[in-house]
């Protein structure tokens, strides 16, 4: 694999659109701690760390509203865009609506205030969820390549935004002088990511379960569907490659290690010993079987993600061992942490620009 260097930042402005979430947080502090001047545009504060511990400025507002991104990107050389609505696959499936009018905004500012501000590389984070479904309903997954997105068949608008984001963010590319890069990411988890709550995806839902179930551990599905999963170091530093890179093209972010969701429970329960029995029930199960194929990223960045999924989970396993025992000190009730809840943000507040 190839070595990379982040190049020192010597005060360079870049925007982190979404950069108090999960992967903007982590992508925004290695950027301010390697000297680049960072602001972060988000209409929530970062759950776990202080403002300053991430970024130098930060515009606690509404990306759906064009003013806010421009105002986020000005004068701005590289603008990463991580902002979305967007949880796991409880939470897509059942907030379709929301999700498009919010997603297809805050994509389209970005884009917009990006190119405004003068930026010269513009990093988009797309998903795997692009793919086309007929391309994902054999558990036996031999890897989607870049191509399989099209023809265009995702499961659902969360998908569908996203390659359409991906399309817009391509066409600026030809028609402004602005470097566009974009990844497809596969199922990101790590400390500090979504763990509770009804957005939080498999890895942090497994991990919280397999740390407080007492009887069995619930399960949506018959636990045969597949997936790849990638830690967040690996995703951060692909992103920062990427980003430095002369790869012009959606490229996938993910690993190849393809595991079923009975293994995966397996695994969670593994690191304090648990061996409880597994309870299916009914919910939103996504794709039968999704992994990556990494013979693009290994061309274009000579390099792919490595760190293996037992080293991975368990980091986030024990980092959310200390949430909820905190919240347990806090007096807490975490008696339904064993259980995933699926939330319906249904709510027309949400769709009203400045009402919220
Ligand atoms: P996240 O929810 O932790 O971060 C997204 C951030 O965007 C949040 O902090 C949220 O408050 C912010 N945001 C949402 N709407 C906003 C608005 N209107 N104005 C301002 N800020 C707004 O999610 P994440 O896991 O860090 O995901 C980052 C990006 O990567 C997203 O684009 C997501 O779709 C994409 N992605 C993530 C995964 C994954 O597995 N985590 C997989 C595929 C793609
Ligand atoms: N979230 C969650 N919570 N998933 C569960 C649970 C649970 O308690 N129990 C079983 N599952 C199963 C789901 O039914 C699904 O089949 C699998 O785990 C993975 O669910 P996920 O992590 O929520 O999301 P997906 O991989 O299906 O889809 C996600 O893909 C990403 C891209 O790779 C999306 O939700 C996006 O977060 C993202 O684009």
């Amino acid at each position: 694999m190839t070595e990379f260097t982040l190049p020192p930042g010597n005060g360079t402005k870049v925007c982190v659109g979404g950069g108090a979430g999960f992967i903007g947080s982590h992508i925004a502090k290695r950027l301010k701690e390697n000297g680049y001047h960072v602001t972060v545009v988000d209409w929530k504060t970062n759950e776990f760390m202080q403002n300053d511990e991430f970024c130098d400025v930060f515009i606690h507002d509404d990306l759906r509203k064009l003013e806010v991104a421009v105002k986020g990107c000005e004068g701005c050389k590289y603008v990463y865009n991580l902002a979305a609505d967007m949880g796991g696959m409880g939470f897509i499936c059942s907030n379709e609506s929301v999700l498009s009018f919010n997603n297809t905004a805050i994509s389209m500012n970005m884009l917009e205030a990006a190119r405004r501000g003068g930026a010269s590389n513009f990093f988009y984070a797309s998903s795997a969820c692009v793919y086309n479904e007929a391309k994902q309903e054999d558990p036996e997954n031999p890897g989607l390549i870049e191509s399989d997105a099209w023809p265009a068949r995702p499961q659902d608008m969360y998908g569908l935004e996203k390659l359409y984001s991906e399309e817009m963010a391509l066409a600026y590319g030809r028609d402004f002088p602005m470097e566009v890069r974009i990844a497809r990411f596969h199922n990101i988890y790590g400390p500090r990511g979504t763990w509770q709550g009804g957005r939080e995806k498999a890895p942090a839902a497994f991990c919280r379960k397999a740390l407080t179930s007492t009887e069995h551990f619930e399960m949506w599905g018959d636990g045969k569907q597949t997936r790849s999963f990638t830690f967040i170091d690996d995703c951060v530093e692909g992103v920062l490659r990427l980003m430095y890179s002369d790869c012009k093209v959606p490229i996938n972010l993910g690993t190849v290690r393809m595991v079923d969701m009975i293994e995966f429970a397996k695994i969670a329960m593994s690191f304090e010993e648990k061996n409880l029995p597994i309870k299916h029930i009914d919910g939103p199960m996504g794709v039968r079987g999704r992994t990556s194929n990494n013979e693009l990223i290994k061309k274009e960045l000579g390099w792919e993600p490595t760190i293996p999924i037992e080293e991975g989970l368990k980091k986030t396993y024990f980092w959310i061992k200390g949430e909820i025992e905190a919240q347990e000190k806090a007096g807490k009730d975490v008696s339904k942490l064993s259980h995933s809840e699926i939330v319906q943000q249904v709510d027309d507040t949400l769709m009203q620009l400045g009402k919220e």
